[in-house]
């Protein structure tokens, strides 16, 4: 016989409460104490959001149970597609404030109303993996910027790094089919080094200048606090006379570039994977909210026709050194989403969103991505009234006679729905002055499926690039490209690459021919363009980009029961007043026993923090401590990785016994916790001196 069971009401957790009522909610204000009555879709109140409804206790589940139906025809549909590429992005809103006018240049009032705040919103993304892959892959990043302009949305949709892949869109497809999980076996999840990238690659000459940049620590950066972004193509910028000035637009890091080490990036992915989103979620609520510096490079035709590269192709850049950056204004971001899909999500960037006064250049991967975000943003977000979500609405009044599709949520009112017409004083109609013209180019030359022969330089620029770098930037290149190739199964792809290499730099090609274990050199491919010799470019580094300073940075100090309380304080306070943020991490999160008999609460447990999240460490340890921690081999590998990733480490007496038990060596950087100046300088860079103790590079 069946236990007899008792009929029950109840059975979940309690309802949350709330800060904001249900949709809907605010019409039942009134139903009962100042909770919000939890509705159906309909608005009909719920009596019990714990059971279904039943035969009886242990019957079946009745059809009838509208209220179920509805709640998991709801949960059924909550994803949408992801997007094909960045699929995985962190956004905030913030403003963008003029600092110099283009007056001279443009009609666009973004661009001529100094002193003006335009709301934006912000996405920053890795290209490859999926919406749940992890924040740190080796991947360039998306700057997409939705500016809600008074004339109307302008998106600005770049990246972290100034050129591209490919010169002409028909290629993109290819591309990104070759660098995501390979079809059969759904791995690898957002890396480049396997066989399928590296192939295109091999056979895609033109993209060996995006190659230099993705092998860079570009591509694995601090923070998104700590990237550059690029428009990447030369656009327009037309003025009251009609006149036209070719643009690239940029944005410069108000705490400097900053990237991670490779191993030390590797290792963040497994201790947070969304490592980057906290970072910014952290700052943006702290107050310390990210900002950008926004520049442009202005040149006329006359001027482009002079440079040595064609500025229409996108594997290439201007050289500051060449056109100088005009800082004309910046971007704050300074508000988390409310909500990540209604936001981030659904934020729909499309690079033919512009404003009189900015037009297209001729470029051709810009013009094939004219047509692709509007058309993947119908197949994502599913209907053509996409620009109606509050997120994509523009800020400016907008109203046209476009009718009608899925999920209106208009209401237009009148018999009218079509211009020109005499019936309607209101609807709206043409503004000849004001309103957009495209400028009025003359096109000239044979029809065709070609690509043009400025565009046949693959190697200089890459060539530039890498010869730009400090030695131990060229040493990461040279280690990714042998990490990368390692991974690649296909020995004649590796070999095709390193050819390639040879073109860029004979010494290059050669260590990483040397670490894949090649005994000879693998032949040169035919080069379509002689490689030309350019000056070198110190803006391309990063080491050189880094900012002398500790804002935006964290500090991790490791404690036990019986560190120094007195040391602790001293540490945190300098680098807090450095501008850092510091965190404390013990055996156990509840905290430690400080030497006085205070108890100091940890910000976060040993195995749980690990060093590689910070930028420079402090082990403030006793003698009990000590022991207690060195047979850790948390504890071990918290100061052996904050050496090998070259970071600041203070240490007082017990710390010292923990760095001599993991077998860390000593350098400048090791420095006394006492010292806290000595420390507070260290942890401003990386002891990149050390690197040549710690590990064999390419
Ligand atoms: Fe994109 N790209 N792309 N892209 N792209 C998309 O649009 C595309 C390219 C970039 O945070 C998609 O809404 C083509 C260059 C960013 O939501 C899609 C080509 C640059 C984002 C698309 C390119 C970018 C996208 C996928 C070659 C730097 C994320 C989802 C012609 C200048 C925006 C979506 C966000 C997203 C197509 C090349 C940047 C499929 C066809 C070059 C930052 O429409």
């Amino acid at each position: 016989m069946s236990k007899k069971k008792t009929p029950s009401n109840s059975g979940g957790s309690a309802s949350r409460r709330d800060s904001k009522p249900a949709i809907g909610g605010e019409l039942h204000q009134a139903a009962g104490g100042d909770h919000p009555p939890l509705t159906t879709n309909q608005g009909v109140a719920l009596s019990d959001n714990q059971n279904s409804l039943k035969a009886n206790p242990l019957g079946p589940t009745l059809l009838e149970d509208f209220i179920l139906r509805e709640k998991v025809t709801s949960f059924d549909h909550e994803r949408i597609p992801e997007r094909i590429v960045h699929a995985r992005g962190t956004g905030a809103h913030g403003f963008f404030e003029l600092s110099a006018s283009l007056k001279k240049y443009t009609t666009a009032r973004i661009l001529t109303e100094v002193g003006e705040k335009t709301p934006v919103f912000t996405r920053i993304s890795t290209v490859a993996g999926g919406a749940g892959s992890v924040d740190t892959p080796r991947d360039v990043r998306g700057f997409a910027v939705k500016f809600y302009t008074k004339e109307g949305n302008w998106d600005l949709v770049g990246n972290n790094v100034p050129v591209f892949f490919i010169q002409d869109a028909i290629k993109f497809p290819d591309l990104i089919h070759a660098v995501k999980m390979e079809p059969d076996r759904a791995f690898p999840q957002s890396a480049t080094a396997h066989d399928t990238f590296w192939d295109f690659i091999s056979l895609t000459p033109e993209s060996m200048h995006m190659v230099m940049w993705i092998m860079s620590d570009r591509t694995i950066p601090r923070s998104l606090r700590m990237i550059e972004g690029f428009g990447v193509h030369s656009f327009r910028l037309i003025n009251d006379r009609g006149g036209s000035t070719f643009v690239k637009f940029h944005w410069r890091p108000k705490l400097g570039l900053q990237s991670t080490i490779w191993d030390e990036t590797v290792k963040i992915s497994g201790a947070d994977q969304d490592f980057h989103r906290r970072d910014m979620f952290e700052a943006i609520s702290s107050g310390n909210f990210p900002e950008w510096e926004f520049a442009v490079q202005l040149f006329t035709e006359e001027e482009a026709d002079k440079f040595p590269f064609d500025h229409l192709d996108p594997t290439k850049l201007i050289p500051e050194e060449l056109v100088p950056l005009k800082v004309i204004g910046r971007m704050v971001l300074d508000r988390w989403p409310d909500n990540f899909f209604a936001e981030t999500e659904q934020v729909a960037y499309c690079p033919a969103n512009i404003v009189p006064g900015i037009d297209f250049s001729n470029d051709p991967l810009l013009q094939g991505r004219l047509f692709s975000y509007l058309d993947t943003q119908l197949s994502r977000l599913g209907s053509p009234n996409f620009h109606q979500i509050p997120i994509n609405a523009p800020k400016c009044p907008f109203g046209n006679q476009q009718r009608d599709g899925h999920m209106q949520m208009g209401q237009p009112s009148g018999r009218v729905s079509y211009e020109p017409n005499t019936l309607s004083d209101s609807s709206p109609r043409e503004t000849p002055a004001s309103g957009f013209r495209s400028l009025a180019a003359t096109e000239t030359g044979g029809k065709g499926r070609v690509r043009a022969e400025s565009f046949a330089d693959h190697y200089s620029q890459a060539r530039q690039f890498y010869l730009s770098q400090t030695a131990y930037e060229q040493a990461h290149i040279a280690s990714a490209l042998v990490f990368e190739l390692s991974k690649v199964e296909h020995v004649h792809v590796r070999e095709a690459i390193v050819g390639h290499l040879r073109h860029i730099e004979e010494d290059l090609a050669k260590r990483v021919a040397a670490g894949l274990g090649f005994n000879k050199l693998p032949t040169k491919p035919e080069a379509a363009a002689p490689v030309d010799e350019r000056k070198p470019s110190p803006a391309l580094q990063i080491i050189g980009k880094m900012k002398d300073t500790l804002m935006g940075r964290a500090i991790g100090i490791l404690i036990a029961d019986g560190s120094d309380g007195a040391v602790i304080k001293r540490i945190k306070k300098a680098a807090t007043d450095a501008g850092a943020s510091v965190k404390i991490v013990a055996p156990k999160v509840g905290g430690a026993k400080l030497a006085d008999g205070s108890i100091l609460t940890a910000d976060g447990q040993l195995a749980g923090m690990p060093s590689v999240i910070f930028d420079a460490v402090a082990v403030i340890l006793s003698d009990e401590g000590r022991k207690e921690l060195s047979n850790e081999s948390a504890a071990i590998d918290f100061v052996r990785d904050a050496f090998g990733h070259l970071k600041a480490i203070a240490v007082d007496t017990g710390g010292e016994a923990l760095l001599k038990k993991a077998g860390v060596g000593h350098d400048a950087g090791v420095v006394d916790a006492g010292d806290k100046d000595s420390f507070i300088a260290a942890a401003k860079t990386r002891q990149w001196s050390r690197e040549k103790f710690v590990r064999t590079l390419a």
